[in-house]
């Protein structure tokens, strides 16, 4: 059997890293989150040459919060929640536009979370969407429900240009390498519900601080 990492696009391990996220208080630690974020981007490569362009802001990110993971308060950045703390506290998040201020790890990780919201729409549309959906509809639909609220609209063009390219859906459940179709739509239905609940704790620690508008 391929250990994980391998040929890098077997959905199923991937799902389970961020399922791996959440520890015995709720709070989400950031290793396992970011490792879910590389498994993603492996698999978007997968998709062809065009999803380099979606995933290239995605590894961008992951190396940021990389960065803050291996330098001097790489403990505070053991949890989304320790890493909001230490950041508010130390008055390290730009609340307005430009400023002096480096990049924060909320605005940073505030990107990802967006995007995961767009993930898990698209694969619960994937995976209740019937055998004869379009997997560009789809994915378009969760893009336009949920990300492409906060892109300007060049963005907005060149990823509804990018999912024309995806494959059907039969070739799409291939790709993610975790059996028959049924299988995929089985795993999806196990998986799906602890990505939700981890978009939602994090939208609820987003929420509590005001941070869901960072610039
Ligand atoms: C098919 C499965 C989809 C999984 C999610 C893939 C990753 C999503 C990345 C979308 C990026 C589109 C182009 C980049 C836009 C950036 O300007 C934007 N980034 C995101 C993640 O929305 C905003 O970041 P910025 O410019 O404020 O640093």
């Amino acid at each position: 059997a391929m250990a994980y990492g391998d040929d890098g696009h077997n959905l199923r391990e991937v799902l389970a890293t961020f399922k791996s996220c959440l520890d015995e208080k709720s709070e989400i630690l950031m290793d396992p989150y970011l490792a879910g974020w590389k498994g993603l981007v492996r698999f978007l490569n997968t998709m062809g040459t065009i999803f380099t362009f979606v995933s290239k802001d995605a590894v961008a990110k992951i190396q940021i919060m990389e960065e803050f993971r291996s330098g001097p308060h790489k403990e505070s950045y053991r949890t989304l929640q320790s890493m909001v703390s230490y950041e508010m506290a130390n008055n390290l998040v730009d609340m307005k536009k430009n400023t002096e201020r480096p990049v924060s790890g909320c605005r940073t990780i505030l990107r990802l979370h967006r995007a995961l919201l767009w993930l898990q729409l698209f694969l619960e549309g994937l995976r209740t969407g019937g055998t004869d959906c379009r997997t560009s509809v789809v994915c378009t639909d969760s893009y336009n429900a949920s990300l492409a609220n906060y892109h300007p609209w060049i963005i907005r063009k060149a990823t509804t240009i990018a999912f024309c390219t995806l494959p059907n859906r039969e070739a799409f459940f291939e790709n993610m390498k975790v059996g028959s179709n049924e299988e995929a739509v089985e795993m999806l239905g196990e998986a799906l519900p602890h990505i939700k609940k981890l978009y939602d704790i994090t939208q609820e620690l987003y929420s509590r601080h005001k941070l869901l508008d960072l610039p």
